[in-house]
This record gives C-alpha cells, sequence and structure tokens, in this order.
C-alpha cells in the first residue's frame, strides 16, 4: 500500500536534516524520482506554496506504513521554486532558508530569468522605513507591497551559497535603470548583518560599492563610522558608513524635487542626492553554477 510523502525538491539537500533516518529517507528519494507530481496550492494565510509530491513504494522501517511524511525537500528561495516548476507565476511564495516553518517572500518569475527572491520593494509610501532593529531584523512590510524581507532571512538564505543582487530603480518620469551585483552575502546578526558586495553590472551606476564590508545601521544600533547616527539623521536604515552614496529606504517623497539632500530614497550615481526616487526593488538570486568565482 502506497503512501503520500509530502515533500520538496531532490537538489534542496543544503536543508537540516538532523534525524538519521531521515538521512536515510532522503537518499531514497533521490534514488526514484519516477513518482514525482508538483502542484501549486494556497496556504490558509493567502500565500501560495509549491508542493512537490511523492508516491513512495517502500515502507521504511524507521516509518510505520501509511504515515504522512512531512519534513524533507523545500525551497529554500524563489530560484529553488522556478527551478522545480519553470511556470510558476510571480507572487508570495514559501521559503525555507533554515528549515523550520520558513518564511514567506514574493517571488519575481519574469524580470531577467525570473527566480529572484525580493526583499526590498518601495512604491508608493505606504510603509514606515525608519524602524528599529528589531523589525529590520524580522522584515516588515506588505509582502505585495512596499516592504523589508528580513535581515536574518537575507542571512540565511545568502549563507547557503553564491548569491547575486539586482537592484531596479524608477523615477517620476518613469525612466528605469538597475544594478546588478555578482556577489552578495549578509552575514549574522553578532557580526552586524555585514554586507558583502561586488561585480557591478548596470546602467544605474555603483551606488554601493561604498557599502562593501560595511555593517547595518539602524537609529537604535548604531554601527557606522559617522560620529552620530546617519539612520537618525537621514530617517531610515542602511549599510552606512559615514552616512550614504545610496539609500533605499530613505523618507519616502511624493515630490521628488523637494527632498530635503541626502534623505530621500537615494541612488547617487543616477541621480545625485537631492532626487528621491519613485519606486524601487531589490532582490536576490542563487547563481546557477554551485562555486564561487
Ligand atoms: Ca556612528
Amino acid at each position: 500500500m502506497d503512501f503520500m510523502c509530502v515533500v520538496f525538491i531532490l537538489y534542496a539537500c543544503v536543508i537540516k536534516i538532523n534525524a538519521k533516518e531521515e538521512k536515510q529517507v532522503l537518499k531514497e528519494f533521490i534514488l526514484s524520482t519516477k513518482n514525482w507530481s508538483q502542484n501549486i496550492s494556497k496556504a490558509v494565510d493567502g500565500s501560495t506554496i509549491l508542493i512537490t509530491s511523492y508516491r513512495f513504494p517502500v515502507i521504511q522501517k524507521n516509518y510505520p506504513k501509511g504515515k504522512l511524511i512531512q519534513s524533507g525537500l523545500v525551497p529554500v528561495d524563489c530560484s529553488d521554486v522556478r527551478k522545480a516548476l519553470p511556470s510558476a507565476p510571480s507572487g508570495v511564495y514559501k521559503i525555507y532558508p533554515a528549515g523550520g516553518h520558513g518564511h514567506t517572500a514574493y517571488c519575481d518569475m519574469t524580470m531577467d530569468g525570473g527566480g529572484w527572491t525580493v526583499f526590498q520593494r518601495r512604491m508608493d509610501g505606504s510603509v514606515n522605513f525608519f524602524r528599529t532593529w528589531k523589525e529590520y531584523k524580522d522584515g516588515f512590510g506588505n509582502l505585495n507591497g512596499e516592504h523589508w524581507l528580513g535581515n536574518q532571512v537575507l542571512y540565511e538564505i545568502t549563507n547557503l551559497g553564491w548569491y547575486e543582487l539586482r537592484i531596479d530603480l524608477e523615477d517620476f518620469d518613469g525612466k528605469k535603470r538597475f544594478a546588478k551585483y555578482s556577489h552578495f552575502k549578509i552575514s549574522t546578526e553578532s557580526q552586524g548583518y555585514k554586507l558583502t558586495i561586488s561585480g557591478y553590472t548596470g546602467n544605474a551606476g555603483d551606488s554601493m560599492a561604498f557599502a562593501q564590508g560595511i555593517k547595518f545601521t539602524t537609529y537604535d544600533r548604531d554601527q557606522d563610522s559617522s560620529r552620530d547616527n546617519c539612520a537618525v539623521r537621514v530617517k531610515g536604515a542602511w549599510w552606512f558608513t559615514g552616512c550614504h552614496y545610496s539609500h533605499l529606504n530613505g523618507f519616502y517623497y511624493r515630490n521628488p524635487t523637494i527632498a530635503t539632500k541626502t534623505h530621500g530614497i537615494v541612488w547617487y550615481h543616477w541621480k545625485g542626492y537631492s532626487y528621491s526616487l519613485k519606486r524601487t526593488t531589490m532582490m536576490l538570486r542563487k547563481h546557477t553554477s554551485k562555486k564561487s568565482k
């Protein structure tokens, strides 16, 4: 008699599987993939879940006959979701970069090949970005609108391998620019959610290079090199030195030309310090190559 195991895609083997018997089952799944099926369903909280189901024909000695196994293989990010189901549309999905109950995140499945995990978006000024360390750690806002996904989940994802960053910018005249970085990583909280960033390409100019190796600063945790606190000074939170060439978590101005210099949503190498952008998106994606160059 068969029983259904709700598991996820086999290449998400970075998930922490602690129990010895679960490792054994994981191996069995990888050896027999012919009975996999995939579908999209809605979770009770409204997020989209991609479920890969496997009809398991062998009774494992550690699992009683007919038991539903819900541990196992899950997507660590949106590139995993896309790899498992290339037709998956953009939207909010469950991801499990550190196992456990996972996180919800917005996946952009159309821009530049898709598979992007969005971690920052500004679009209408509906969400306040002048927030505490704890709020930036845990994330805030609306995943379908303005939000910050959370520094902890950024650490969890980027710690799993080699990630690239894409930043899309739009001004109030509808003009768009972008910046891509081939290497993007966030450290642990105890290391200050330090930014590792390099490998710029794009047409927006490189306004993030200054922040390489810099810790994150909020108004209640000053880790910048300024005498005062840059987050307090410009009403946001970022990887500040003393203070910045970019700050996409700045105050949202609906009229970009009245922005106080450096206080708006700034990308210096495109618009200078006195223009505040209309839309921004920051998102990350796992490189297809496993090894970092
Ligand atoms: Ca300081």
